[in-house]
């Protein structure tokens, strides 16, 4: 029922009165999105926004199974096209149960990746085409996209040196430097093609002169609301 709502508008959620906005945050490996996460958090709250904490995969039980299946390496052979409909599958129970009603009631939500992952991880990095991945897109969310997303960037070698202190690296996590390039540049391409909605914040310096892109980046879509 409440995909049908939002769907039948045809926009985005923000452009919709009384519903929340949607705010994702993307990243290769390493890029730092835990570390940062929390930090923009607090931003929306001190600007006194509702805001609802999510991931993906994952976000609500049988999501958080599903992400068991990806990331664990009980099914390393898996076939591509297998990671992209879990991907997807957690995604439609996630929108349906945790995301939807949150913006219905107001709230912000925000969400550690979402479909921009798909098109970079399934897309640029396994290879399968954007127009099948925009098929589930369609499937899954309609018209539904994220209002801003911030894309954490910086140099596939910086990303997995960060990342590199793991004991347990996950089944994507094992996979070689090429591939992490391929997702690079296809979130690249993602920012390229819509810059309005995806802002790229220079991941590489010191946590605080990333978090001063952050703020910036966040007060100044917080005006273009107010305005
Ligand atoms: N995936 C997919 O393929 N398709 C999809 O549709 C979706 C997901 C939705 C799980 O994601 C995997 O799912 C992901 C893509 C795939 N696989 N990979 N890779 P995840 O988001 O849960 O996992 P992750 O990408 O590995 O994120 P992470 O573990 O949370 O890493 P991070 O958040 O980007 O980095 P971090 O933990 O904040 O930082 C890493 C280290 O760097 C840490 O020690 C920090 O203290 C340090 N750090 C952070 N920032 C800095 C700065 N600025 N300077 C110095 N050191 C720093």
């Amino acid at each position: 029922m409440l995909n049908q709502k939002v769907n039948s508008y045809y926009q985005r959620p923000g452009e919709m009165s009384g519903l929340g906005r949607f705010i994702t945050v993307e990243g290769g490996e390493g890029a730092g999105k835990s570390s940062n996460l929390a930090f923009i958090q607090a931003l929306l709250e001190a600007a006194g926004k509702q805001v609802l904490f999510t991931r993906e995969p994952g976000g609500t039980p049988l999501g958080e199974a599903i992400r068991e299946l990806l990331l664990g390496h009980k099914h390393t052979g898996m076939a591509d096209d297998t990671e992209l409909l879990l991907m997807f599958a957690a995604r439609a129970e996630h929108l349906q149960r945790k995301i939807l009603p949150a913006l219905e009631q107001g709230a912000w939500v925000l969400c550690d990746r979402f479909t921009d992952a798909s098109f970079a991880y399934q897309g640029a990095g396994r290879g399968i085409a954007d127009d099948r991945i925009a098929l589930l897109e369609r499937f899954v969310q309609g018209a539904l996209r994220p209002d801003l997303t911030l894309l954490l960037d910086l140099p596939v070698e910086t990303g997995m040196e960060r990342a590199g202190n793991r004991s347990q690296p996950d089944r994507f996590e094992r996979e070689a430097e090429t591939f992490f390039n391929k997702v690079r540049e296809g979130y690249l391409r993602i920012a390229a093609r819509e810059p309005e909605r995806v802002r790229v914040i220079d991941a590489s310096p010191a946590l605080e002169a990333v978090q001063k892109q952050i703020v910036d980046v966040m007060q100044g879509y917080l005006d273009s609301l107010d305005g």
